[in-house]
C-alpha cells in the first residue's frame, strides 16, 4: 500500500515544464527533471555519484536538465525499478548486474561466483572494451527497453549469518541464505552448501527477523548501512561474488532527447564511473570499521580453493554458453 502510494507520487519518469525562452524549438527549452533512484540511501557511493552527476547537469544545462534523487528504495526494490525504468515512470536507475542477467544472457558471465581475480582486475574489464560491449549489449537487447550508461564498483560479497562464521564450505550447511533474485545465485549458494533463498533486498530485514533466513551475503557498506549486522553478526569474508553495476537509463524517455542531451549524460556518467570509484574504496574502509566498533565478528577466509572448486557445476552451468567471453574476461591482465 504504502509502496503503491509512493510509486503515484513519482509519477512519470520526468517532469516537463514551461519552456523557458522564446525562439528555440520548444522540446530542447523544456526544463525536464529526470526521476532517478537506488536501493541504497543518502550518502551511499553510488547514490553521491548519481547526486554530484545531477549537479553537473544543471550547470551545464544552466538548470534545464536536473536529477530527482528517490533513495533507500523508496520506489521499491532492484525489480520494480528496472520495470519502472522500462516502461519510462523513471529516467535512471543504478542495478546491480545481478538481477539483470536475465536482461542479457552474457552479463551472467559477470555474476558466475570467482570470475574476477580482485578489484584491479573487475575495474579493467568494466574500464575496457569487455565494459564498453556489455553495456551495448544492454542497450540493444530487444527486451531490456534500458540504455547502458555507465558502471560502478560494488566490491566483494561476504556470506553473513546469525548462527556462525563460515571458514569453510561445510560451515554453510543448513544455513538459509538470502540470494539476489536470479538462478545462478541460488544455484551457487546451494552449491556451496547452504541454502539460497531468493528474494528482494527490500525484503530481508524482514526475513532476517523472523528467520525465514539465517543470513545473506553482500559487501561491506550494503552490510552496515542497511543494518543487517543487527541481524545477522558473523560476517565472513567467503569474497565468492564480485558483481559490478550498472546506472541504466530509461530507453522510452532517452530516445525522447535530443542527440546533444544524450552525449553530455554520456559524458557525465562516464565520468560518475571513476568518481564513484573514489567514494567507494573510502565508504568500504568506513564501513569496515563501524562493524568493528558494533562488533561484528569479522572471520578471514583464508582457504578459497574448497569454495572455488565447490562452484565448479554452476560455470559449467551458466558460463557453457560463454566460453569465449570467459576467456577474454580471464585474458585481461
Ligand atoms: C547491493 C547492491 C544492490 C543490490 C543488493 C542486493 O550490493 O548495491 O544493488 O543488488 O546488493 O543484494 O540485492
Amino acid at each position: 500500500m504504502i509502496r503503491r502510494d509512493m510509486l503515484k507520487i513519482a509519477g512519470a519518469g520526468l517532469v516537463l515544464g514551461a519552456a523557458l525562452a522564446a525562439g528555440g524549438p520548444a522540446a530542447a527549452q523544456q526544463k525536464m527533471v529526470l526521476k532517478a533512484t537506488d536501493v541504497h540511501p543518502l550518502g551511499y557511493p553510488t547514490v553521491e555519484a548519481v547526486v554530484r552527476m545531477g549537479k553537473k547537469l544543471e550547470t551545464a544545462t544552466s538548470g534545464r536538465l536536473s536529477i530527482q534523487m528517490f533513495p533507500s528504495m523508496q520506489l521499491g526494490g532492484e525489480k520494480e525499478m528496472i520495470e519502472q525504468a522500462q516502461v519510462g515512470a523513471l529516467a535512471i536507475a543504478r542495478i546491480s548486474v545481478g538481477p539483470m542477467g536475465p536482461l542479457v544472457p552474457q552479463l551472467n558471465v559477470f555474476n558466475l561466483p570467482f570470475m574476477f581475480r580482485d578489484n584491479a582486475h573487475m575495474e579493467k574489464v568494466i574500464d575496457g572494451a569487455i565494459g564498453d560491449e556489455m553495456l551495448q549489449k544492454l542497450t540493444d537487447a530487444p527486451n531490456s527497453n534500458l540504455v547502458g550508461l555507465c558502471w560502478m564498483n560494488a566490491g566483494t560479497r561476504n556470506v553473513y549469518n546469525n548462527k556462525r562464521p563460515i571458514t569453510k564450505p561445510d560451515d554453510l550447511k543448513g544455513l538459509k541464505i538470502r540470494m539476489m533474485g536470479n538462478p545462478v545465485f541460488v544455484e551457487t549458494m546451494n552449491a556451496l552448501g547452504g541454502n539460497g533463498v531468493a528474494m528482494g533486498f527490500d525484503q530481508l530485514i524482514n526475513a532476517m527477523q523472523t528467520g525465514v533466513v539465517d543470513g545473506a551475503e553482500n559487501n561491506e557498506p550494503s552490510y552496515e548501512s542497511g543494518q543487517h549486522y543487527k541481524y545477522a553478526k558473523y560476517y565472513s569474508t567467503t569474497g565468492h561474488l564480485m558483481i559490478p553495476e550498472i546506472l541504466v537509463f530509461s530507453k522510452k524517455i532517452w530516445t525522447s532527447l535530443p542527440a546533444a542531451d544524450q552525449q553530455l549524460l554520456k559524458k557525465l556518467a562516464k565520468e560518475a564511473q571513476l568518481e564513484q570509484r573514489k567514494l567507494w574504496y573510502e565508504r568500504e574502509a568506513a564501513s569496515l570499521a563501524k562493524m568493528k566498533a558494533e562488533g561484528v565478528v569479522i572471520t578471514t577466509v583464508t582457504n578459497k580453493a574448497p569454495f572455488q572448486a565447490a562452484v565448479q557445476p554452476v560455470w559449467a552451468k551458466f558460463g557453457g554458453d560463454h566460453k569465449a567471453l570467459i576467456d577474454r574476461i580471464q585474458a585481461v591482465k
